[in-house]
C-alpha cells in the first residue's frame, strides 16, 4: 500500500533567529510575501509566518504586518498560511493569540509549553547590527512561557475562531502537556504535531528523540488520532529529521527559521531551495507530495474555496 502523500510545511523567516545570520532570509513583508510564493512554487502547502520590522529585521508582533503578509499569501497562493503565536517578549497570550482572533487564519501554531530557549551559541557575525548580538545575547535570560494558564486560554480563543492548532512539542513533557488538555476537553481530535527537536533549552534534533517523541505522542493519543511532522533546527538536523518522518509516515517542515544550509558547505540562497531539497528526498523515499488541498483533507481542514 502506498504510504499517505506528504506535505511540506516552509518556515520563512522566525522569530529567534537575526537578519545577520544570513542574507537569504526575508525581512520586509514583500520580501517574505516573494520568499513564500517561490516556496509554495517550489512545492510547500504550508507557509509558517513571522514578520519582521522591515527597517531593521528584528522579530516582531505587529498585527498590521501580519495582516498584510497572511492577506497576500492568501490571495497570492493555495497554501495553508500559517501564522505563529509565539508573540513578542513581555505579550500577553490575548496579544499573542491576535493572528487567530483577528485573521482567523486556517491554521497557526500553538506552542505546548514553557522552555528555555537559546540562541546565545549562535555565532556572531561581522554583518550582524548591535541590536542583533543583543537580541542573541539576551536568550541566556529568555524562558518561552507557555504556562498552563495561557495554553488553556489559548484552547478557547482557537476554538472560538475555528483555527486548528498546529501543537509545536519540542520535548516529550510538550506532548504531556497536550494530553492534560485532552482531558480538559480542549483538544478536538486528529490534533496535528509539530515535532520541533534541537532548539538549546529543550530536546535535542535527533533520530532517536524524534522516535521518542513518536513512540510517546502514540501511547497518549493511540496511533490514528494525531498526524505529525518534524522540524530539526540546523544542519543536518533539518534533513535527518525531515528524512526520517518521511520513512515514518510524517510530514516534514524546513526553511530559514529552523535551518541556514542546503548542504554541510552550502548555505541555502533561498527557502524555496530547502523545500526543493524536502521534495527531492520525498521523491527518492516513495512519498508523493501533497499540495496544498490535498493537505487540508490530510489535516481535516475545509478546501479553500475558489477565488
Ligand atoms: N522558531 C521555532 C523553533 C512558533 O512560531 O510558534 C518555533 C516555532 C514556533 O516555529
Ligand atoms: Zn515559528
Amino acid at each position: 500500500m502506498p504510504a499517505e502523500k506528504v506535505f511540506v510545511s516552509c518556515a520563512l523567516t522566525g522569530g529567534m533567529t537575526v537578519p545577520g545570520q544570513s542574507a537569504a532570509i526575508p525581512v520586509t513583508p514583500d520580501e517574505i510575501v516573494e520568499s513564500g510564493i517561490a516556496a509554495t512554487a517550489a512545492g510547500a502547502a504550508i507557509l509558517h509566518v513571522h514578520v519582521r520590522e522591515p527597517e531593521t529585521g528584528r522579530p516582531s508582533a505587529d498585527l498590521g504586518f501580519f495582516r498584510e503578509v497572511v492577506g497576500a499569501l492568501r490571495e497570492r497562493t493555495g497554501a495553508i498560511v500559517q501564522p505563529t503565536t509565539g508573540g513578542g517578549v513581555g505579550m500577553t497570550i490575548d496579544e499573542r493569540a491576535r493572528v487567530v482572533t483577528e485573521l482567523r487564519p486556517e491554521m497557526a501554531t500553538f506552542n505546548a509549553g514553557s522552555f528555555n530557549f537559546g540562541i546565545f551559541q549562535v555565532r556572531h557575525r561581522p554583518e550582524m547590527a548591535p541590536w542583533e548580538i543583543d537580541y542573541l545575547e539576551s536568550s541566556r535570560d529568555y524562558v518561552f512561557r507557555n504556562t498552563f494558564k495561557d495554553v488553556y486560554r489559548l484552547s478557547e480563543l482557537f476554538r472560538e475562531a475555528g483555527t486548528k492548532p498546529e501543537y509545536e512539542c519540542y520535548d516529550a513533557g510538550h506532548l504531556y502537556n497536550v494530553a492534560h488538555l485532552a482531558e480538559q476537553g480542549l483538544v478536538d481530535f486528529p490534533a496535528h504535531i509539530q515535532f520541533v527537536l534541537g532548539v538549546l533549552g529543550a530536546n535535542a534534533g535527533t533520530i532517536e528523540q524524534l522516535v521518542h517523541m513518536l513512540e510517546t505522542a502514540r501511547a497518549l493519543f493511540g496511533r490514528d488520532d494525531f498526524t505529525w511532522s518534524a522540524a530539526g533546527i540546523g544542519y543536518p538536523a533539518e534533513f535527518h529529521l525531515a528524512a526520517t518522518a518521511l520513512m515514518l509516515g510524517g510530514h516534514v517542515r524546513v526553511g530559514l527559521e529552523d535551518n541556514l544550509r542546503v548542504t554541510l558547505d552550502r548555505r541555502a540562497a533561498s527557502n524555496a531551495e530547502l523545500v526543493e531539497k524536502a521534495v527531492a528526498l520525498s521523491e527518492l523515499l516513495d512519498r508523493q507530495l501533497a499540495q496544498p488541498d490535498e493537505a487540508r483533507t490530510i489535516l481535516g481542514l475545509k478546501a479553500r474555496a475558489p477565488a
